[in-house]
């Protein structure tokens, strides 16, 4: 059987987390440690450890993400002025919770992409 993932315990209700969005596909939750004002995952209910590890079945869960995040932009009232949407994948990237998810990010002007890149 697959390893739970602390994310997949937040689909499951295993885990306490302050969702925001569920359906059969994806779960969206605010962050523990919001870095914005809006700060939000969105995971896959299915695991897929990182984007390395996806794979052509996952197509159509991956674009309901960013149509999951379109449409609570629109709800957490960060449309206009825009947001992030981010994923980390490994090491490099600083990824911590091996359970892909995307963040969404807004609520206040996030600053260029990348820390010390002028
Ligand atoms: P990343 O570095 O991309 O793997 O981001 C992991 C994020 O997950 C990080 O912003 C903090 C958040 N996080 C970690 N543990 C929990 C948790 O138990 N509950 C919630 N809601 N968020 C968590």
């Amino acid at each position: 059987m697959e390893e739970d993932t602390l994310f997949s315990k937040i689909v499951k209700g295993e885990l306490p987390a302050d969702i925001v969005f569920q359906d059969d596909r994806v779960t969206a939750f605010r962050d523990i440690h919001p870095q914005a004002p809006i700060h939000i995952l969105i995971v896959p209910n299915k695991i897929i450890p990182t984007v390395n590890d996806v794979s052509e079945e996952d197509e159509a869960t991956l674009g309901h993400m960013f149509i999951v995040a379109r449409d609570l932009a629109a709800s957490e009232g960060i449309a206009e002025e825009g947001y992030r949407l981010l994923v980390n994948c490994g090491r490099h990237a600083n990824q911590e919770v091996f359970h892909l998810h995307m963040h969404v990010l807004g609520g206040r002007p996030l600053g260029r992409m990348l820390q010390g890149e002028s």
